[in-house]
């Protein structure tokens, strides 16, 4: 008995943390969409080539990194430039990998890391040739979890229809997942209008909150359930 009630105190805790998170941060459990046209020519932080970061609601983050198939990769930049740029010299500004801080090739594949597991990703493909590519997900683990066909020229999107509900921690877009592809096979290629679909998980602050309110609960629980004449009463 000692141990049904303990469970159910817990279970009690548990469902109580999950109700409360939401309404004591109305950002929580609702979807947001962070939107990228990266026409500005800068990320969040005033940076246009590197390893970049963009902020969203929620307090959600995206990093852009290069695959890591060239041993020189420095992150990726956003430009008008060629190579592989349908765009070129437009006021529509795309990304493309940095292979070296010094060179413009846009060979190497271009990774998004998010801050939390997403639900959806789509980007369109500005390549000028019709170089084809797919867009992979993976997991926390950087595991592979699901791709799209390979295609050019079109916009690629995945989501977790496509990966057995697991949700996206990271895609690449490029020729070949991981350092496969990319610089070894002498693509360039780049990419524009980059969108995630996510559910903001709550602030450090709003789950201690919630917390306190599901301890409560499960101590008023606690509390009648140990009253004398309660339901263990007709056990003896
Ligand atoms: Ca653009
Ligand atoms: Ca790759
Ligand atoms: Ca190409």
């Amino acid at each position: 008995m000692f141990m049904l009630r303990h469970g159910f105190i817990l279970a009690s805790a548990v469902a109580w943390f999950a109700a409360m998170a939401c309404p004591l941060d109305f950002r929580a459990c609702q979807a947001a969409t962070l939107t990228l046209d990266f026409n500005s020519g800068v990320d969040s932080v005033g940076s246009s080539a590197g390893v970049l970061v963009f902020n969203g609601p929620g307090g959600f983050s995206l990093t852009l990194d290069d695959d890591g198939s060239s041993a020189s990769g420095s992150g990726v930049r956003i430009t008008n430039q060629n190579p592989g740029n349908i765009k070129v010299g437009s006021s529509d500004l795309v990304v493309g990998a940095l292979d070296t801080p010094t060179t413009t090739s846009h060979s190497s594949g271009i990774v998004a890391t998010f801050s939390q597991g997403v639900d959806s990703v789509s980007l369109d493909d500005t390549d000028n040739d019709r170089t084809t590519k797919a867009l992979f997900a993976f997991n926390s683990l950087g595991t592979l979890i699901g791709q799209t066909a390979h295609a050019s020229q079109v916009s690629f999107s995945i989501s977790t229809l496509d990966t057995g509900g697991q949700p996206i921690f990271s895609v690449e877009f490029d020729t070949a997942a991981g350092t496969a592809g990319g610089a070894n096979d002498g693509t360039v290629f780049t990419m524009d209008n980059l969108s995630v679909s996510y559910t903001p998980v709550p602030e450090p602050s709003t789950l201690a909150l919630a917390v306190l309110a599901s301890l409560a609960a499960g101590l008023l629980v606690a509390r009648r359930g140990s009253r004398p004449g309660c339901h263990d009463a007709k056990h003896t």
